[in-house]
């Protein structure tokens, strides 16, 4: 399909960060960005509606007006199915394969051949050992972690039977699946297999591709992903709350700065101890520099942030701007989410871009392959090249927008904060759901989309939840969104609603907790099967008052988080047009057919106010489903700190401003 006619400039989305906006002005005329490239393409209508089949040689056949069916026969159903079904098993394997290069990070550090890592959560490791059935008593740490690595690996290449961490699910949920036959035998087979279904002329029902959909999809949430979750937190240690700054602002005019940008945090975890080398620092300082500042963006910025609290640059579509401040010496990438045009960027300044895995190299960058066993030597290497461009530095802008931010919520912490070390239980949470207090709970997770203003629905629907008494948990882009407006910092829950304010004031916790990366949504699931197994919220996931949300999606990750969601019981709105709309039947399959089947669903949203109302009557059906009280906004709130309240007053109420300058 050729590209329409450009859209209107003026009416084409750009950013509701004012950062992002004011380096845009700064670098307008002078490097292009995914915004004018977003402005200058229209998207295909055909591709977007899932309506196009390039499956075979015979075609592209567009299956639009009148065109029912491809040269070959295939339905507009089967089509749409199809090709959904792939963008899920691309999203599955980018996380999955991410997971398994955990497994081998773990297995290098079991056999002590990765020189700067260590086990940093010998419990994590125990309780995950006690997961997969390994024993611990009387073996080394070494030898434990070697055989939870090696177990790990297995499930990537199992043949038949069963993820083993299926069965950290409900007991129903398991049955769910086991019913439906969707329960993946390997992670690595269930992609494989879905690949062959979707060949020319294979699986030729929509309804059984799907399903072959879900298996991959839930072999990412409850394989991939949960291993990747795991095994970083038995290596770089399971988060607890820290705070931290977010925005381009936190670029410093006076020292070396290095963004960390991807997704794995095997690297990213040395290149952070390594800034903080003496050597290196001293020799920063050398070349004028007071010392050595890293910043993240997209899901690395996430792992390292909820470590060790290095702040976030920015999400997915700042990544061209924080180059084009002229103030990074080094952007430092792995995989996933990477902009090619960051080479071409990064040419306009002195930037060096620095591609560092073998499964992501980018025409005109710099490549300096890093591997564990060489890791902290890999991490100088880059980090010098970093500091000897620093002279190179011309005119910068840097935006003094900051926020502050608080993050570390792993499901372990969620836990431990409703009770301490001894008492840590859900009990609190699911009380204060039952009470109504807190109205029900939602995941906001995902991307940014160029073909939406960057950040505007996300936080729209994060502030429109939390006044009605929602709880947030967020992950990804969208944590990083939220973050940027002050939603991560507890004194907003003075935009919160009178009932969550109440529990967010008694735990001292902001009304939106950050859970960390795309890969953490795997944490979501736990704390929703935690809540389920508390009692008094029914016996699973699909039983809860919770929605998960994506409200920006643009990765095929996205895809498969929202798949896998649906297949654990959660409903799950898309804020972007659907990319099954070819096929009504697909589209009813994915809402009533999976609602009827797993209690989940995939609906797609565009109209963020629809959206909202969908996600607070679809947890108002579920309260009355339990038979729980009527959520009543007026209930509570006549218990809270006054003095905390007075001073909230004065913040600005609901505005798409950042609110906190860096200068403050
Ligand atoms: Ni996840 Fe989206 Fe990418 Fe992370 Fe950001 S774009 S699906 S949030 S960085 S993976």
């Amino acid at each position: 399909m050729p590209q329409e006619k450009a859209a209107d400039k003026e009416t084409a989305p750009r950013s509701t960060d004012i950062a992002v906006c004011e380096v845009l002005e700064f670098c307008e005329g002078v490097v292009e960005t995914a915004f004018d490239r977003a402005t200058a393409i229209r998207p295909c209508p055909i591709g977007a509606e899932g309506a196009c089949c390039k499956h075979c040689a015979m075609g592209p056949c567009r299956l639009v007006g009148k065109v029912e069916r491809g040269v070959c026969g295939a339905t507009r159903a089967t089509v749409a199915a199809r090709n959904f079904a792939r963008q899920v098993a691309a999203g599955a394997s980018a996380h999955s394969d991410h997971g398994r290069g955990m497994a081998f990070a773990l297995l290098a550090v079991a056999k002590g051949e990765a020189h700067g890592f260590r086990i940093r959560d010998e419990a994590k490791l125990h309780a995950v050992a006690g997961y997969m059935g390994i024993k611990t008593e009387g073996r080394s740490v070494n030898e434990i972690a070697r055989e939870v690595a090696e177990t790990a690996l297995a499930e990537f290449g199992k043949q038949a039977g069963e993820l083993i961490y299926l069965s950290r699910a409900t007991k129903p949920r398991q049955e769910i699946w086991r019913k439906e036959r969707i329960a993946p035998r390997g992670v690595d087979r269930e992609v494989v297999e879905l690949m062959h279904r979707t060949h020319m002329g294979t699986d030729q029902d929509a309804e059984n591709i799907l399903d072959q959909c879900l298996r991959v999809a839930l072999g990412d949430g409850w394989g991939g992903s949960m291993m990747a979750t795991d095994i970083s937190d038995i290596l770089f240690g399971t988060p607890t709350p820290l705070q931290s700054q977010v925005n381009l602002g936190v670029l410093k005019e006076d020292e070396v700065n290095v963004v960390v940008h991807g997704h794995e945090p095997t690297l990213s975890e040395m290149i952070v101890a390594a800034s903080t080398d003496p050597e290196l620092v001293e020799y920063a300082k050398s070349k004028g520099a007071q010392g050595i500042n890293l910043a993240g963006i997209c899901c690395t910025a996430n792992e390292v942030l909820m470590r060790h609290g290095i702040p976030p640059a920015g999400n997915f579509l700042s990544q061209e701007l924080a180059i084009a401040t002229g103030a990074v010496e080094a952007m430092i990438v792995d995989v996933q989410c990477i902009m090619q045009s960051l080479v071409e960027v990064a040419s306009r300044f002195h930037t060096k871009l620095i591609t560092t895995s073998p499964k992501a190299k980018i025409e005109g960058a710099t490549h300096i392959e890093y591997d564990e066993v060489h890791a902290y030597n890999s991490a100088k290497e880059i980090l010098k090249a970093a500091i000897d461009n620093f002279p190179n530095r011309g005119n910068t802008l840097i935006p003094k927008v900051g926020e502050g931010l608080i993050a570390g919520f792993s499901h372990e912490y969620v836990r431990y904060m409703q009770g301490g070390l001894y008492r840590g239980s859900f009990r609190p949470l699911n009380d204060a759901i039952i009470q109504g207090r807190i109205r029900g709970l939602a995941g906001v997770v995902g991307c940014n989309n160029a073909r939406v203003d960057q950040d505007a629905p996300t936080v729209k629907i994060v502030r429109e939840l939390i006044k009605n008494d929602v709880l947030v948990a967020v992950t990804g882009c969208a944590a990083t969104g939220a973050a940027k407006y002050g939603y991560l910092r507890p004194e907003f829950m003075a935009q919160a609603g009178a009932g969550l304010r109440e529990v967010c004031e008694a735990i001292g916790i902001p009304p939106v907790i950050h859970v960390g990366s795309c890969v953490d949504n795997s944490r979501i699931l736990t704390i929703l099967t935690q809540c389920a197994t508390e009692g008094g919220l029914g016996e699973d996931i699909s039983d809860i008052p919770a929605v998960g949300i994506c409200p920006e999606y643009m990765s095929e990750k996205a895809l498969s988080i929202g798949s896998y969601f649906a297949a654990s019981g959660a409903y799950t709105l898309f804020g972007l047009p659907s990319p099954v709309a070819n096929s009504p039947e697909v589209v009813d399959m994915m809402v009533s057919g999976w609602l009827k089947r797993f209690g989940g669903a995939i609906e797609f949203e565009p109209d963020v106010d629809a959206l909202i109302q969908k996600a607070l009557s679809l947890i108002d059906e579920k309260r009355r489903a339990l038979g729980l009280v009527e959520y009543d906004p007026d209930r509570f709130g006549q218990s809270g700190d006054r003095v905390l309240e007075e001073v909230l007053a004065r913040l600005p109420e609901g505005e798409l401003l950042n609110v906190y300058s860096t200068e403050r």
